[in-house]
C-alpha cells in the first residue's frame, strides 16, 4: 500500500475526459423528466392541501440538490405546523390519500429514522418518498444545489461517481455502504481541498443565510452567483479530478485518525469529534462529518466488512483511471 501510494497521475489521464464527458451527459434527465417530476408534485400538493390547506410542499434529495439522474426518486417533505396531531398519525392519512388517488404500492414505514410514505407514481414508475417536517433535509438540500452552482466539475463527479457507486453497488446505506448524499459530501470536500481550491466552503464565510432547526444552526454564505469565478485558477478536468478522487480514498486517506469536514473545509482529527471508539453501533470506519448535524457521523453505517468493501471499490476504481485503456467502460461494469 505505501508502494501504491506514491504513485503519480498518469501523464495521459486527460486523454479520457472526452469519453468521461460523453457519459456525464447521457446521465443528466431530459428536460421531459423534469416535466413529469413537476406535474407530479402540483398533483400531490393540490390532494394534500385539500386535507391541510396550510401545508407546504418541498422537493428535496437528488431532484432539488441537481444531483439527480432520471430514475432517481423523488423525495418530498411536507411541512406542515399542526400540533393536534402526532407524526405517525399524519402520515397514515398521508398513506390514505396517496391510494385514494391511485398511486401504487402505498406503504407507510413509521419505524425508519425518518418516517415516509413511500408510494409508486403509476404514470412514469417512478418511487416517491414522502416525509413529514424534515427540514434539515431540506436545508442540507439547498446546501448541495448552491455548491453546485459555483463550478460545474462538481456536477460531472458528482454524477460519475454516484453512477459507479450504483453499478458497483455500494450506493446503499442500509446495507453498510453509503448514501448518494454522502458521496455528495464527499466530492464537495475533496474539490474543496484540490491546489488551487475549485470550491471554496460557504460555512466558513460570513452568513447570508441563517435558519435554526431543532436547535442545529444551518448558516452559510448563499450568495453562490457571485462565486461562479472561484474554480477558475484550477485547470483540473473531470479525468484528472476522478482519478484524484479514487486515489486519495484508496491510497490517501488516514481511516484511522481522520474527519472530512465541509463545514471547516479540511480535515479534523477523530480525537477531536470523540469518534475515537465505537458508541453503540457507530462504528466511525470511515468518517465523514454532516455540515449542519455535526454530531453526526455521516459513516456511521459502515461496519468492519462493509469499510473493506468500499476499499477494495476505491483501489479498484484507481487501479482502473491508472491502466486500463477503456476506464469509462471497465469502472462501471456492474458487481
Ligand atoms: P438518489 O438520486 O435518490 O440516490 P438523493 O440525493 O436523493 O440521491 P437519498 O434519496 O439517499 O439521496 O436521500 C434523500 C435526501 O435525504 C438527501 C438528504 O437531503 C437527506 N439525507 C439522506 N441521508 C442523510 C443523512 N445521513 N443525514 C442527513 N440527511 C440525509
Ligand atoms: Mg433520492
Amino acid at each position: 500500500r505505501a508502494r501504491k501510494s506514491q504513485r503519480e497521475r498518469p501523464c495521459d489521464i486527460e486523454t479520457f475526459t472526452p469519453s468521461f464527458f460523453s457519459l456525464y451527459e447521457t446521465l443528466i434527465p431530459a428536460e421531459e423528466d423534469k416535466a413529469n417530476q413537476e406535474h407530479l408534485l402540483s398533483l400531490l400538493a393540490k390532494s394534500l392541501n385539500k386535507e391541510w390547506p396550510e401545508a407546504q410542499l418541498h422537493l428535496y434529495g437528488s431532484w432539488a440538490n441537481t444531483f439527480g439522474f432520471s430514475n432517481s426518486d423523488i423525495d418530498i417533505c411536507i411541512a406542515i405546523d399542526d400540533s393536534t396531531a402526532s407524526n405517525h398519525n399524519m402520515l397514515l392519512k398521508v398513506a390514505d390519500i396517496m391510494e385514494l388517488n391511485n398511486f401504487q404500492n402505498v406503504q407507510a414505514i413509521t419505524n425508519a429514522r425518518v418516517p415516509i410514505v413511500r408510494m409508486t407514481d403509476p404514470v412514469t414508475g417512478i418511487s416517491c418518498d414522502i416525509c413529514i417536517n424534515n427540514l434539515l433535509a431540506v436545508a442540507n438540500t439547498k446546501l448541495l444545489k448552491d455548491y453546485a452552482q459555483i463550478d460545474d466539475r462538481l456536477h460531472q463527479l458528482v454524477l460519475i461517481v454516484k453512477h459507479w457507486a450504483k453499478s458497483r453497488a455500494i450506493n446503499e446505506a442500509y446495507r453498510g455502504t453509503l448514501s448518494s448524499y454522502t458521496y455528495v459530501i464527499m466530492c464537495i470536500h475533496f474539490l474543496q481541498q484540490r491546489k488551487p481550491a475549485i470550491l471554496p466552503c460557504l460555512q466558513e464565510m460570513e452568513a447570508t443565510y441563517t435558519l435554526t432547526i431543532d436547535g442545529v444552526e444551518c448558516n452559510y454564505f448563499d450568495q453562490v452567483q457571485e462565486l461562479s469565478n472561484f474554480g477558475a485558477k484550477n485547470k483540473e478536468n473531470i479525468a484528472q479530478l476522478l482519478w484524484a478522487f479514487f486515489h486519495y480514498w484508496a491510497y490517501k486517506h488516514d481511516y484511522k485518525n481522520d474527519v472530512i469536514s465541509v463545514r471547516t473545509g479540511s480535515i479534523i482529527s477523530k480525537q477531536e469529534k470523540h469518534w475515537t471508539t465505537r458508541v453503540g453501533n457507530d462504528r466511525h470506519l470511515i468518517c465523514i462529518e454532516d455540515p449542519f448535524e455535526t454530531s453526526r457521523d455521516l459513516g456511521r453505517v459502515v461496519d468492519k466488512h462493509t469499510v473493506k468493501i468500499l476499499r477494495e471499490e476505491f483501489e479498484r476504481a484507481a487501479d482502473i483511471l491508472q491502466y486500463d485503456p477503456k476506464p469509462s467502460v471497465t469502472l462501471f461494469e456492474p458487481y
